[in-house]
C-alpha cells in the first residue's frame, strides 16, 4: 500500500495525485494539516522536512519531481525514449523558477505587503510572467501540443496543468484569474489538457465551487 501525503491542496502533491490515479497502485492520499506536518518532521519522517513524501513498501519518496517520475513510470507516462525522456525532465526542472517565485510569497502575513508581491510576480519584470511567457512559447512551439512536445501526455502535462492553473483558483490571495487571458497558447493547452478523457474522468466529481475548479474544461471561459 503507497500513501501520497501532502496538505488539502494541490500544490506541489496534484500531479503525483494524478499519477498514482492512473497507475493502478494500491495508494491513500493521505492529506495532512500543519500538526500532522509538524509532527511527522518531529519523528524524522520527512527525508527533507517537506512535503509532499511518498510512503512506498521500500520506504519514503521525498521531493515532488522524483515522486512524480516514479507515479509516472507505474502510470505509463513515462516515455523509453531516452532523449523525450530527457525534454520532460528539462520541463519539470524548467517550472522550477515559478515554484520558488511563488515560494517568496508564503509567510508573509502583512496583507498588503502580501498581495503587493504576488501582483507584481505578474507585472512586467516579475518572475511569474516570466514564467508564464516561457510556457507560452514552448507550448506555441510544441508539435503535438503536449508540453514537452511528446507523443502522448506526459508527466510534465501532470505538473504544468496542475501546477499552473491551480495558481489561478483564489487560493494563493493576490493572484487573479485574469492573468491567464493574457496567454492563447496557456488557453488552448488548458482546454487540450482539461478535455482529454483521462483528465477529464479524474475531475468528474469536481464542481465549480471546488479548489479544483482551475481543472474543468472551460474553467477561464468567462
Ligand atoms: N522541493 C520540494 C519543495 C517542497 C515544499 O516546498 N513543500 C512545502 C509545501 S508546498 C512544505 O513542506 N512546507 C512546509 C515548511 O517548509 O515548513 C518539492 O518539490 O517537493
Amino acid at each position: 500500500m503507497y500513501k501520497l501525503v501532502y496538505f488539502g491542496v494541490p500544490g506541489r502533491g496534484e500531479a503525483s495525485r494524478v499519477a498514482m490515479a492512473f497507475s493502478g497502485l494500491e495508494w491513500e492520499d493521505v492529506e495532512v494539516d500543519g500538526n500532522t506536518f509538524d509532527k511527522m518532521r518531529t519523528n524524522g519522517e520527512l527525508p527533507w522536512n517537506m512535503l509532499p513524501v511518498l510512503q512506498t513498501p521500500n520506504g519514503t519518496i521525498a521531493e515532488s519531481s522524483a515522486i512524480l517520475r516514479f507515479a509516472g513510470k507505474h502510470s505509463g507516462l513515462v516515455t523509453s525514449d531516452t532523449f523525450q525522456e530527457a525534454k520532460v525532465d528539462e520541463f519539470i526542472d524548467g517550472m522550477g523558477p515559478l515554484a520558488r517565485a511563488l515560494d517568496t510569497t508564503f509567510g508573509i502575513s502583512d496583507y498588503d505587503e502580501r498581495i503587493a508581491l504576488r501582483k507584481a510576480l505578474f507585472e512586467d519584470g516579475g518572475a511569474g510572467k516570466s514564467s508564464l511567457e516561457i510556457y507560452e512559447k514552448k507550448l506555441g512551439e510544441s508539435k503535438s501540443g503536449w508540453a514537452a512536445d511528446t507523443e502522448d501526455m506526459s508527466i510534465a502535462d501532470l505538473k504544468l496543468f496542475t501546477e499552473l492553473f491551480a495558481l489561478f483558483s483564489g487560493n494563493y490571495d493576490g493572484i487573479e484569474a485574469s492573468v491567464i487571458k493574457n496567454y492563447p497558447n496557456l488557453l488552448n493547452y488548458h482546454s487540450k489538457v482539461s478535455n482529454d478523457k483521462r483528465i477529464r474522468d479524474h475531475y468528474s466529481d469536481v464542481t465549480t465551487e471546488d479548489i479544483r475548479w482551475t481543472f474543468l474544461p472551460g474553467a477561464f471561459n468567462q
